[in-house]
């Protein structure tokens, strides 16, 4: 059980500075009170996250809705707070140049435009320290012979590995992948395979960043974790939960069995270990839910899911899996899943000085009272969409 315990106490849980703005659908986006309205404050309320669950350390920024004139300053005002800045996300899908790409668009100025912003976003990981430049594109088209979709990748090829060659030392850039959204007929990095076959031409700094809202209906998406972690290309996770397409519900909210399943090959495959470098990142909204407490949830669904691949007996599973005893395998699998892991979570918690459940010391701290006072007036972070 140490070994459990230690390796739970050393998960690290990255979450998004957007996720504490106003968020939604194209048909609203419901303000709610306290919204932070700078990325100070988002910084503020991630701390919060970080403060009752323990294992939420660091940040992900998005540039430009966490566009400040010091970013140096903002790391530092992190630190202050007892977190730091985690990946660096680029968003080239916001401007009206993009209608018809980004680093992929037929038009090289807007190809030159939209590279410059991935170059400014490395400037930004030197200013914070961070280490990591998370790329998603909402590349694509609409219909079919609207543009080349071979020549749209070998523009994707040259903008990419001009970003690579701008990677200082101990940085690197993790690729996303997602079948569709907003383009709805080719998406030009469109699933696991496009990314990694374009993060293994450029090299070890390129990875791929597996969200899980990001497939078709019916992916194994641990197969495809399985897959990279061997190749040493798993770079991280943009954790979120759907029933439908790209719905960034709480992780493990919709489907927790898959969580569990996706953390065993995690855990099987070494990429629990904090050397194997995989970033467990959140990506999601709470349209309709209060921010922080989603963030918590979130957290310890991540967690939870964890203990208990952690708690998989391996040995048995393997002997089980070796004599070909499907329902004996299947069953030390499912031993696993069905074991209420609140109790040890408890227990880790208070035996690190939290408190056991941080949903309720968190709704006890009034935390949520002072910022709603206190952040009146002012405009509330969004997606500025
Ligand atoms: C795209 C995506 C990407 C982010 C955005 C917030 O759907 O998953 O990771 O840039 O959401
Ligand atoms: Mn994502």
């Amino acid at each position: 059980m140490t070994d459990i315990k230690a390796a739970l106490r050393a998960q690290h849980i990255e979450t998004p500075s957007w996720a504490y703005g106003n968020s939604g659908t194209r048909f609203k986006v419901f303000a709610q009170k306290g919204v932070p309205r700078d990325p100070y404050e988002k910084l503020a309320d991630a701390a919060q996250v970080h403060a009752y669950t323990g294992i939420a350390p660091t940040v992900a920024l998005h540039i430009p809705w966490d566009k400040v004139d010091d970013y140096a300053d903002l790391a530092r005002h992190a630190r202050e707070l007892g977190v730091g800045i985690g990946a660096i996300n680029s968003n080239v899908f916001q401007d009206d140049d993009y209608m018809l790409g980004s680093v992929t668009n037929p038009d090289a100025r807007v190809r030159r435009k939209a590279t410059d912003h991935l170059l400014e976003c490395v400037d930004i990981m030197d200013a914070t320290g961070s280490d990591t430049l998370k790329l998603w594109f909402s590349d694509g088209i609409n219909y079919p012979g609207q543009d080349d979709i071979r020549a749209r990748q070998d523009r994707l090829a040259e903008s990419l590995a001009q970003v690579y060659d701008r990677l200082g030392e101990g940085q690197r850039f993790l690729l996303e992948y997602k079948l569709f959204e907003p383009a709805f007929y080719a998406t030009d990095v469109p699933d696991w395979g496009t990314a990694y076959a374009h993060c293994v031409k450029l090299g070890p700094k390129a990875q791929v960043v597996v969200d899980t809202g990001h497939h078709a209906p019916g992916t194994n998406i641990e197969f495809i974790v399985a897959f990279l972690l061997r190749e040493g290309k798993l770079g991280g996770f943009d954790f979120n939960s759907r029933f439908y397409a790209d719905d960034d519900l709480m992780v493990g909210a919709a489907d927790p069995f898959q969580l569990f399943r996706i953390m065993f090959e995690v855990v099987r495959g070494g990429g629990l270990d904090p050397e194997a470098g995989v970033a467990f990142m959140l990506d999601q909204c709470h349209n309709i839910e209060p921010k922080i407490p989603g963030q918590i949830r979130s957290v310890m669904n991540v967690q939870e899911a964890t203990a208990k691949a952690l708690l998989v007996d391996r040995e048995a599973l393997a002997a089980a899996q070796s004599e070909g005893d499907v329902l004996g395998a299947n069953a030390v699998f499912m031993d696993a899943y069905n074991t209420d892991v609140r109790p040890l979570l408890a227990e880790l918690r208070e035996e690190s000085g939290l408190a056991p459940d941080p949903m309720t010391a968190y709704a006890k701290s009034g935390y949520f009272e002072k910022i709603a006072a206190e952040r009146v007036g002012g405009n509330q972070a969004g997606w500025g969409a």
